[in-house]
Formats: structure tokens, sequence, C-alpha cells
């Protein structure tokens, strides 16, 4: 483990963390870019738009019924649990995730922005209401609200805003953290994509983990590679020996 890593964490007063897809790629779900991220040929960019949903229902809701399956029979992973330690570590802590598979609810973490949404959860077309659904397969394909319009799932959608108090929390604490560990993105959507840099503009210390270089490794302080189910549970055995 690299020293200096550990060394600047043990000082950190503030932590942020945001992750991607590849947090939960050892729990089995395919990621968006990845060889194993397609489904029919599709591309996910390509099938995670309001346009792709108004214009076939059908298609995406099978796709989101897929990933549902797959999710539904995975459990959050050793790198999931890590960040859920580092939680209890840290006074100031946020958690920022882009994913929308809700497996970083389930290890009983607090802080947490889901700034793509979730898809466990639903909004009525019509109404706008929210509700959960938690039917795996769906019963019906749409699924329809009781006022009988169709469902959608609560998450953002390429060409979509972010949720107002979504943002306004993660641009606050992008202002006042002193270090921020991402995990598993290949640092392309925005606005995430741009987290890295702000904190670096802000004098913070940025560490990436991921098994390959992607463009945060050119600003990051420093880059830890490989699987984050084995980085993220050494450094916080690390930091627990170094609190000792
Ligand atoms: C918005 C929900 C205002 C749906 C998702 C500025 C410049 C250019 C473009 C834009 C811009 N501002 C806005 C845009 C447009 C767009 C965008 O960014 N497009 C990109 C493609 C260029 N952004 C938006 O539309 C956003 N809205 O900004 O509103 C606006 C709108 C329009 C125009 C201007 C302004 C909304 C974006 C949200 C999209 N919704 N998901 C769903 O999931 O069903 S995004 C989707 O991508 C997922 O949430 C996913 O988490 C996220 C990011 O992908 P990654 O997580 O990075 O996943 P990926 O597969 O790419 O990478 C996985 C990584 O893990 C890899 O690096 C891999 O090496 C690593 N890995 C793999 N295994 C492991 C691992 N690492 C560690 N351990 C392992 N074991």
């Amino acid at each position: 483990m690299n020293e200096s890593v550990v060394e600047r964490l043990t000082q950190a007063n503030s932590l942020l963390v945001i992750t991607g897809a590849g947090i939960s790629a050892e729990s089995g779900i395919p990621t968006f870019r990845g060889a194993d991220g397609l489904w029919r040929n599709y591309r996910a960019e390509d099938l995670a738009t309001l346009d792709a949903f108004e214009r076939d229902p059908v298609t995406v809701w099978e796709w989101y019924d897929w990933r549902r399956g797959i999710i539904g029979r995975a459990e959050p992973n050793p790198g999931h649990l890590a960040i859920k330690d580092l939680e209890d570590m840290f006074e100031n802590f946020l958690l920022i995730t882009q994913n929308v598979d809700g497996l970083h609810g389930r290890t009983g973490i607090r802080n947490i922005v889901e700034i793509h949404g979730n898809l466990w959860r639903t909004k009525c077309t019509r109404e706008g209401k929210i509700s959960m659904l938690m039917d795996v397969p769906l019963r019906s394909i749409p699924p329809r609200c009781d006022c009988g319009a169709v469902l959608r799932p609560d998450v953002v959608w390429f060409g979509e805003s972010i949720p107002s108090y979504a943002l306004d929390l993660s641009f606050n604490v992008l202002e006042q953290c002193d270090t921020l560990i991402v995990v598993g993105t290949s640092g392309v959507v925005y606005p995430v994509a741009s987290f890295p840099q702000t904190v670096k503009d802000n004098g913070g210390y940025v560490v990436e983990v991921n098994v390959e270089p992607t463009p945060i490794s050119a600003i990051a302080d420093a880059s830890l590679y490989g699987n984050s189910g084995d980085i993220l549970p050494m450094l916080v055995k690390w930091l627990k020996e170094r609190r000792k």
C-alpha cells in the first residue's frame, strides 16, 4: 500500500468518496463501458435517455428488468463495505455514487447521495409520484401507476439534469472536503467527471482507485491500480492500524 496515501488519509478532516460502476463489478454487475456492459448489442448511452424511453418504453424497461434481475441476486462486496467503514472513521464524510443499483445503501451507509437516482424507485410519468418497485422480474412491462400512466425508472438519464438537492449538496462538499477517494469510474460522465478537478482546484488531495488509468489519473495525487474490493479494505486496515 502506498505509504504517502495512508499518511495523507490519516490527516484528512473531511473525506469525500465518489464511486462509479466499477465498485459494483466484483458484485457481478456489468459496468457501463466495460466489455460485459452490452445488452442485446445496445450501448447503455443509447438506452439511458428520455428519447429512447418515449420511443420504446418496452425495450428500455426490458433493459432495466434485466439489470434489476442481476442486481437483485447481487450482494455488496468488500469494496462497498470498506466505504461504510470509512464513513464510521471520519466525522465529516460523504459518498457520492453514480450507481443506481442501491448496493451502497444495503451496507447501512447514511451519508450518501445517489446522484443518478436508483433503479428500485419509479416515477409516474403523469403525476411525478415516486414509489418503490421491488418486483423481480417485473409483473408487467412497462409497469403502470394506479392512475394508469406508464411508470419510468427514478434515474437521471443522459440529457436530463441532476436533481438540484443532489447537485447543491455535492457542490457544497466539493468546496469543503480536503480529501477525495474516487473509485471505479471512467471519468467521462458529467457533471461528476468534473468533481475531482474541483477538489484539486480547492487544494484537496485526490486518490484514484481503478483497475486501469483513466482521465482522472492525470490529476490524481495517487492512483492505486487494482480491484476496489481488494484495495479499499487494505486502505481501511492500514488506516485503523495507524489510528491505534
Ligand atoms: C447533465 C443513470 C445538464 C441511468 C447515468 C459536459 C461535457 C460533455 C457532456 C456533457 C457535459 N454536461 C452534460 C453532458 C451530457 C452528459 C454526459 O456527460 N455525457 C457523456 C457520455 C459525455 N451528462 C448528462 O447528461 C448529465 N446531465 O449534466 O444535465 C446537461 C444536460 C445536457 C447537456 C449539458 C448539460 C446526466 C448524466 C447521468 C446519466 N445517467 N446513469 C442508468 O444507470 O440507468 S450515467 C451512468 O454512467 C451510470 O450512472 C454510471 O455509473 C455512470 C458513469 O459511468 P462509470 O460509473 O464511470 O462506469 P464505466 O463503465 O464508464 O466505468 C467503470 C470504471 O470502473 C472503469 O474505469 C473500469 O476500469 C473500472 N473498474 C471496473 N472494474 C473495477 C473497476 N475499478 C475498480 N475495481 C474494479 N473491480
